[in-house]
């Protein structure tokens, strides 16, 4: 029988799915070191929450597919694993949607002071002390900007144009399938929008690419939105461009080195701060557990996965 090995806190309705269909044992860590003699001689399949270093694969000589949970997959070595023939699965399209919901959420929360306006109301201050104050900015008249037009990028700026809000996009390359305006570089865009959301992956060339120069770009009304990766913007550079009134305000739902969000971004009233919650619904990870768990049993049982990432694709 097929042994996958569930790798660090992994979602209880995959555990469910998978035991009917697999011997299953379980690493409570991503961490080579714990990887017995038993895991190393029978694992062939793995699921894991975006953590599965280049070690680890190593250290599962018989590994076939690594089953990711979540769209993103920068935890997973996926190079190493291109270059032993592993697949790597992750879990797109299944929560793109609710990813999208919870961005127009945390962009009205920084521009309309949402959650600040109901902790008035929940200390009694309404009664007491009169209207919580107009929020500075608003979302009417913005111009946005996509950082990052793919598959969650395309429902954000769908929601967004139900908004009545001018938008425009940088990508590598432009995507003729989208009715937006492109523009070629990331500079540009920050100059030309005042509302520029971040939804590109975790890569060598996203590293802190929104810095000090894009933030002054992007101006004094402006207001960046992350919900990618925190790896894409410098917190220091941000925090220094709050401290100094160079942009308006800031949502975040991903940070550099999670769950550790740096004291500097706390103290500001015009950042909301979300723990990494764009896609944590019950309905939507339940989704995102049964496509792990569908990878895997597509693959061991039926001969092909359903969703391999493009650096590991399948061929039969
Ligand atoms: O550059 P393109 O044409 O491949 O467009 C992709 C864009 N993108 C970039 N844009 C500018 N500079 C880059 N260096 C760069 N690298 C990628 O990001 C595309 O428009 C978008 C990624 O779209 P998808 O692959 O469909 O990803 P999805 O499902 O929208 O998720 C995005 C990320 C995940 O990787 C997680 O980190 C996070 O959202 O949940």
């Amino acid at each position: 029988m097929t042994t996958v090995l569930l790798i660090g806190k992994v979602h209880p309705r995959v555990r469910d799915r998978l035991a009917g269909h697999f011997d299953i044992l379980e690493l409570p860590k991503a961490d080579a070191g714990n990887v017995t003699a038993e895991m190393a001689e029978k694992v062939t399949g793995t699921a894991s929450f975006n953590a599965m270093p280049s070690s680890l694969i190593d250290a599962l000589p018989n590994v076939k597919l690594i089953a990711n949970f979540g769209v993103g997959y920068d935890g997973v070595d996926v190079r190493h694993a291109a270059a032993k023939g592993i697949i790597v699965t992750n879990t797109p399209d299944v929560l793109d949607e609710e990813v999208a919901d919870t961005t127009l959420g945390l962009l009205l929360n920084t521009l309309r002071l949402l959650p600040q306006a109901e902790n008035w109301l929940r200390a009694g201050r309404w009664a007491k002390e009169g209207p919580f104050r107009l929020s500075p900015l608003s979302l009417r008249g913005r111009h946005i900007g996509m950082y990052g037009m793919g598959r969650i990028g395309q429902q954000i700026a769908g929601r967004l144009a139900a908004f009545n809000v001018k938008i425009s996009y940088h990508t590598r390359r432009p995507n003729s399938d989208v009715p937006y305006g492109y523009v070629g570089s990331l500079k540009e865009l920050a100059e030309t929008v005042d509302t520029l959301v971040c939804i590109v992956p975790k890569t060598p060339e996203t590293r802190q690419t929104i810095n000090t120069e894009i933030l002054k770009a992007l101006g004094k009304n402006g207001v960046l939105i992350n919900v990618g990766r925190g790896w894409t913007v410098s917190e220091d550079d941000l925090a220094k461009a709050l401290e100094n009134g160079d942009i308006a305000g800031a949502g975040l739902d991903v940070f550099e080195d999670e769950p550790n969000v740096p004291e500097a971004l706390m103290k500001f009233d015009n950042v909301s701060l979300l723990p990494h919650v764009a896609s944590a619904s019950v309905i939507t990870r339940n989704a995102m557990a049964d496509l792990v768990s569908d990878n895997l049993i597509a693959y061991f049982e039926k001969g092909a996965p359903l969703t391999p990432v493009p650096e590991t694709p399948f061929k039969k």
